[in-house]
């Protein structure tokens, strides 16, 4: 039998200095340990160890040279996690917090997100501890082709998809593909998120975002209830904060405010036009990565260096980064009568506070889950470019939904409390877990 407790003892000393993934790793193994248990055949061939530990990590030295003609260095990173359900898939991040730790994490996460979304796609994460802020267009594309330049000894359309993530978006994935293209001379399916124009989908944008308010209408129909006169808050003010604002207003929700590492905004008419949308995209494009010019613009409040779990609210979406919610934060959003709380950056809440809201009884539903959007979007963008055949918008709207809905089933069917509570962390994690865990053992080793 494995024992919760000596296991994560020796995955601590077997991973050193990496918080980070001892928690992403640890909320797993509480999830699974019963059903683990219940089912000798996982441990005969332990498959805690195995699953816990990444196929391979790739890091690279990146050299790169600034519009002044001064030459930096970075640490370039591919953690290619596991491949047993299809090949290493998952996105790149050029944020400063990047560290070994940060992307195992990210690759131990995206493992099971990508079992969720019924797509043959195994799990990885890479990136660099690049700081794009106030970098030119020069100087992000300099880097993105030295950063290819040794990626891509270790990635292929059949073998490793990277795509984007903090810091890596349209932009940032042309660049790195035209350096694939010169040096390969091929034109390969070897990222997603691409442009229109270089074999991107249709959507892909949109996806992460679209995706979590897809999953949130179903644990809202799930509960009787509705996006109608919902009010909502929602971190962060990239990609994924502006498709959610988007989807929640056309679910006829409210979402008050967006935030950056600056504060937040409070906007009571709502984070709700295209002219607002259309400058939240110009805020992240200008590389400050602050919110504060959209108060100035739309005379709204900006409250500095605050998050915006404080505000009062029928529903709280985290879009912006790992554990940006504590347990101070789910205190007062339950004290103020948060209904549900939808994680939808990876890890963006604490483990204290996930255990709270659960406590709480209110639905909370885990990144994996709710922001495998973006990830199943990619995974349709590698199945349209194997056809050599684009998708319409609808098409690709369509199936997105359909994911989403078939993720929010199997977090229903694995993850049912006695008191009818449904607990989506362990519904996810069992169900994510159970796909991989299976081919594992039909693999061998
Ligand atoms: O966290 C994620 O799922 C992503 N950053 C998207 C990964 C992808 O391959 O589209």
């Amino acid at each position: 039998m494995y024992q919760l407790e000596p296991f994560m003892a020796e995955l601590e000393k077997r991973n050193p200095a990496q918080p980070e993934f001892i928690q992403a790793v640890r909320e797993v193994i509480e999830s699974v340990i019963d059903f683990v248990n219940a089912n000798p055949a996982y441990e005969a061939n332990n498959i805690l160890e195995r699953i816990t530990e990444p196929d391979r990590v790739i890091t690279f030295r990146v050299d790169w040279e600034d519009d002044e003609g001064h030459i930096h260095t970075n640490r370039g990173y591919r953690v290619q996690f596991n491949n047993a359900i299809g090949p290493y898939k998952g996105g790149l991040r050029f944020h400063r917090s990047v560290t070994l730790g940060t992307l195992k994490f990210l690759g131990f996460e995206q493992t099971f997100k990508n079992s969720l979304t019924t797509l043959p796609m195994g799990g990885g994460k890479g990136g660099s501890d690049f700081d794009p802020r106030g970098r030119s267009n020069a100087e992000i594309m300099r880097f993105c082709r030295s950063f290819m330049t040794e990626l891509q000894k270790y990635i292929g359309p059949d073998q490793d998809v990277p795509a984007g993530d903090i810091g890596v978006a349209g932009r940032e994935i042309g660049f790195l593909y035209g350096q694939y293209k010169r040096l390969r001379n091929e034109n390969a399916a070897v990222l997603t998120g691409k442009g229109l124009s270089i074999g991107g989908s249709l959507v892909r944008p949109e996806a992460t975002g679209y995706g979590t308010m897809y999953f949130a209408n179903e644990i809202l129909k799930e509960h009787g209830d509705s996006f109608k006169g919902k009010r909502i808050s929602v971190s962060g003010f990239g990609n994924v904060a502006w498709g959610a604002c988007v989807k929640a207003t056309e679910l006829g929700a409210k979402v008050v405010t967006i935030s950056g590492p600056d504060g937040y905004i409070v906007d009571e008419e709502g984070v709700g036009t295209p002219e607002k949308w259309e400058f939240m995209k110009q805020l992240r494009t200008s590389n400050n990565d602050v919110v504060a010019p959209y108060a100035e613009k739309f005379h709204c409040k900006f409250v500095p260096g605050k998050k915006p779990w404080e505000l009062p609210v029928d529903m709280a979406f985290t879009c912006a980064i790992q554990n940006e919610l504590g347990l101070e934060d789910a205190k007062t959003l339950v004290k103020n009568g948060v209904k549900y709380v939808v994680e939808t950056s990876n890890m963006g809440c604490q483990a204290d506070a996930v255990k709270y809201f659960i406590e709480h009884r209110i639905p909370f539903a885990p990144g994996k889950a709710a922001n495998a959007g973006g990830v199943a979007c990619s995974g349709l963008e590698m199945s349209q470019n194997a056809e050599h055949l684009p998708w319409t918008a609808e098409e690709v709207d369509q199936r997105l939904h359909h994911i989403m809905k078939s993720i929010h089933d199997q977090c229903v069917a694995n993850g049912k409390e006695k008191d009818g509570y449904i607990n989506y962390v362990k519904g996810a994690n069992i169900a994510g877990f159970k796909k991989v865990a299976d081919a594992m053992l039909q693999l061998g080793y």
